[in-house]
């Protein structure tokens, strides 16, 4: 199975963030993730590394807004020349928003202030000065796997850092900042019908929000009950697409303490929806956060039952852009993320 990667993700390290609006902790979606995946992959015989290629910025922009892609393009450099104390000690610094636009009435107002708190959704979000390279390098990892799936017609995996799924068409969060997964779906789009399953732990509502009024684009997200966990407003059941695209998405929002078999249900539920789509490609957007014990979920998924998802996904046949995600729980990651795609290669 090819393994796109990169080492540009060691270049968004933030070295904190604000954990439940509250103290700072260390940044828990840290480059040692991707170590302990690569690593356990490397212990395989079939993971095939390749290094991304570079698809430009149309296939982002057919995704993201402009104004807030220069934001990110910007923000660390303009905040380091607002501010010499900073600039002095760039290292122990992370740029996050002091005040959160309401999107009713507002806009991405001129001041670094006004767009931080219009484009950045929540304190886990944090900028730092190699965020946008790692955010593009991480969507052409994405694009790199969707296009070999594509070629090859067979599953590849797209080693993504920072992840995606939380991240809309103008605004970041989550540890997100350009959805990955979305740009891939969308990429494949134009080539036949998509279907995109996202099994991390929390809702997938950046990608629900992308592709909300659209039917060419089947988009299902299997999580954490918004009603009690992040992203808290969006990923409820009642939510199904709207205009063209009503009865296009689908949420599956599964209770505190959902172990194996409450999960795989609610999987069952989810590929029959995707084989009646009858869709040409698949989007996986695969976080293991659902995970027993992991730091950040509430769930208590077993390696078995990453297993168990791996075989009944990889069972649709379809050829599928696997694009990491979540998992927190780092000594376990990386193999419950080989144990997930073992039944792909
Ligand atoms: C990113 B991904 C927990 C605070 C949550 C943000 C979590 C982002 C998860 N109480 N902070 O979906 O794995
Ligand atoms: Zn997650």
């Amino acid at each position: 199975m090819k393994v796109f990667y990169s080492e540009e993700h060691r270049k968004h390290s933030p070295p904190f963030e604000v954990f439940d609006g509250g103290i700072r902790v260390p940044y828990y979606e840290n480059p040692d993730r991707m170590d302990r995946i690569v690593a356990a992959l490397q212990k395989t015989d079939w993971a095939e590394f390749a290094e991304p290629d570079d698809f430009g910025l149309d296939p982002i922009l057919a995704v993201h807004d402009c104004g807030y892609l220069n934001f990110l393009a910007s923000c660390w450099d303009e905040w380091l020349a607002s501010d010499p104390e900073i600039a002095a000690s760039p290292e122990q610094h992370a740029f996050l928003p002091a005040t959160f636009a309401l999107r009713r009435a507002a806009r991405p107002t001129t001041s670094l202030r006004g767009r931080g708190g219009y484009y950045l959704m929540d304190l886990s979000a944090c900028i730092v000065a190699g965020t946008y390279t790692a955010a593009l390098t991480s969507a052409n990892i994405a694009l790199s796997a969707a296009n070999s799936s594509f070629l090859l017609h067979n599953s590849s995996f797209a080693l993504c850092r920072p992840p995606g799924h939380h991240a809309g068409k103008d605004y970041a969060a989550g540890y997100c900042f350009i959805n990955n997964a979305a740009v891939a779906a969308n990429w494949l789009s134009a080539k036949g019908k998509v279907a995109l399953l996202d099994i991390d732990y929390h809702a997938g509502n950046g990608t629900q929000d992308i592709f909300y009024e659209r039917s060419d684009v089947l988009t299902i997200s299997i999580h954490g009950d918004p009603d009690f966990e992040y992203p808290h407003y969006i990923g409820f059941a009642d939510e199904t697409g709207a205009g063209a695209g009503l009865g296009f998405h689908k949420n599956f929002p599964l209770p505190i303490d959902t172990g194996d078999a409450g999960y795989l249900a609610a999987l069952d539920e989810a590929l029959s929806m995707i084989c009646n789509f009858a869709p040409e490609f698949l989007v996986l957007s695969a976080g293991v956060d659902a995970f027993d014990g992991d730091p950040l979920g509430m769930f208590h998924l077993t390696r078995d039952g990453f297993m168990e998802i791996g075989k009944r996904v990889a069972g649709l046949n379809l050829p599928t852009a696997v694009i990491m995600e979540g998992g927190y729980a780092n000594e376990a990651l990386g193999e419950n993320t080989v144990t997930l795609l073992e039944n792909f290669k």
